[in-house]
């Protein structure tokens, strides 16, 4: 994965795609209660928290001076981009909310393939179930939809779409591939290329399946299950199970839960995010975006501080609808969900936060370190599981020839080693002839 991760938001129309992208990002696409409000898709930066480097103790210089205080570089932990809030860190991720999708989506049927191929690019799918069941399998209002049918109809409409343009081509491609001799990874890379697939994706597939025969002996059956892996593999999902604050949620969700893994799913209430975040913005109470706890004026006068936080009075409507989302939502669920709808979508990709810095005594910028005070690990790349300090070096540091790479003590790094959390993950990369 040389360029930066994409997760794409997939569901039926009006499962709550937009709403959820709302409550991931700064951005406001259009939700609408009715299908296909999103035609073109929506690109933007949701933010993925991570425990940052900047809070490890075992760094040097990093113990913190007393239990009360923080590891002295968390105070100057200073991200480029995103934040870092003790010890958390917000990092980017780019995210796309594509149009929904409808059963018989592979064949043209709602916005068909135009949207199929809106995900080309996603390096892994956040699959939104509208878990009250009161839309149906065209996201048409209803009561009493079994939204645990999505999920199988969904997926199977990704392996329809892929299995579809490679049975247009397998004619031809076979014959290429007998004539010039070629491996089955070699030809199949080149078809799922424009997925956006390596060859080390295309070797998963084919060592996940140990087939037996040749390609081009492969019969209808095999070329499927090759399509039914390729697609595990290329596009890892979670599911989001969206709109937990309705009555109707909890039936559905139990009957979903007995049947997927549980590191699959995620629990979420994107109105409830988007609601309080708006609430924030309005001055009308104090919430940390993710967390399970939410203030209003009145509680912070009652938690000692008489000027209520300066947050404004909420008429008696809006303090129900307060109260009902913390009843419903946050004291049943610990949070609405969301932040946790990314962090699983993380995992299931397999990112391994990397921080490169320029100076590996200070972790602050340039040879000097920038001094005792300068801001440290500005930056944060994620990157696949597996990847290799050469792979982070290229990613961030393009053609520039390698003189060598240093991580925490100095030690110097090999170009194979591989990356992973609190290992090679803090990286100074020198330019030049070794
Ligand atoms: N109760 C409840 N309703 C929600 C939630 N999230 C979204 N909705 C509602 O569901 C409807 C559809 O939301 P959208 O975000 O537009 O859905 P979408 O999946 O983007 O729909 P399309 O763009 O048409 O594919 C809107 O009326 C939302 O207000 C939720 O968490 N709870
Ligand atoms: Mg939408």
């Amino acid at each position: 994965m040389p360029r930066d991760p994409l997760i794409a938001l997939v569901g039926k129309p009006s499962s709550g795609k937009s709403t959820t992208l709302n409550s991931l990002t700064d951005t406001t696409a259009k939700v609408g209660n009715f299908p296909f409000t999103t035609i073109d898709p929506n690109r933007a930066i949701g933010y993925l928290h991570i425990p940052c480097a900047c809070s490890r103790p075992t760094l040097p210089n990093n113990t913190p001076p007393s239990p009360d205080l923080p590891p002295p570089l968390q105070t100057r932990c200073k991200p480029n981009h995103g934040a870092c809030q003790k010890g958390i860190r917000s990092v980017p991720i780019e995210l796309l909310d594509v149009a929904g999708l409808v059963p018989g989506a592979h064949a043209g049927k709602g916005l068909g393939n135009k949207f199929l191929d809106d995900l080309r690019h996603a390096d892994a799918l956040i699959h939104v179930v509208d878990v009250s069941g009161t839309t149906d399998a065209e996201g048409k209002a209803t009561r009493g939809y079994d939204p645990s049918a999505d999920i199988a109809w969904l997926r199977d409409e990704i392996v329809r779409w892929v299995l579809g343009n490679l049975m247009q081509k397998w004619g031809g491609l076979k014959r290429r591939h007998t004539a010039i001799k070629a491996t089955a990874v070699e030809t199949l890379q080149g078809q799922f290329s424009g997925y956006g697939a390596t060859a080390a994706v295309v070797a998963k597939t084919l060592d996940k399946l140990a087939l037996k025969q040749p390609l081009q002996e492969w019969d209808d059956e095999t070329i499927e299950k090759v399509v039914n892996t390729f697609v595990d593999v290329k596009f890892p999902t979670v599911l989001a199970l969206n709109k937990i604050d309705h009555a109707d949620a909890d039936k559905n969700v139990s009957k979903i839960a007995r049947a997927e893994a549980a590191e699959r799913i995620v629990l979420c209430s994107a109105i409830s995010e988007v609601f309080l975040r708006r609430l924030v913005k309005q001055g009308f109470v104090r919430y940390v975006p993710g967390e399970e706890y939410v203030d209003t004026r009145e509680d912070l006068i009652e938690a000692g501080e008489p000027d209520g936080g300066g947050l404004k009075e909420m008429d008696e409507k809006l303090k129900t609808r307060v109260e009902n989302l913390k009843d419903m939502v946050l004291y049943r669920f610990g949070s609405t969900g969301v932040n946790l709808v990314l962090t699983r979508a993380a995992e299931v990709l397999g990112l391994v936060p990397v921080f490169p810095v320029c100076n590996i005594g200070t972790f602050g910028r340039g040879e000097a370190g920038g001094g005792e005070r300068a801001p440290v690990f500005r930056d944060c790349v994620l990157v696949s599981k597996g990847s290799t300090v050469g792979d982070v070096y290229r990613r961030v540091m393009g053609d520039a020839p390698m003189a060598f790479v240093e991580t925490v003590g100095g030690l110097r790094v090999g170009e194979d080693e591989v990356v992973g959390v609190g290992r090679n993950d803090i990286l100074s990369f020198k330019v030049g002839r070794a």
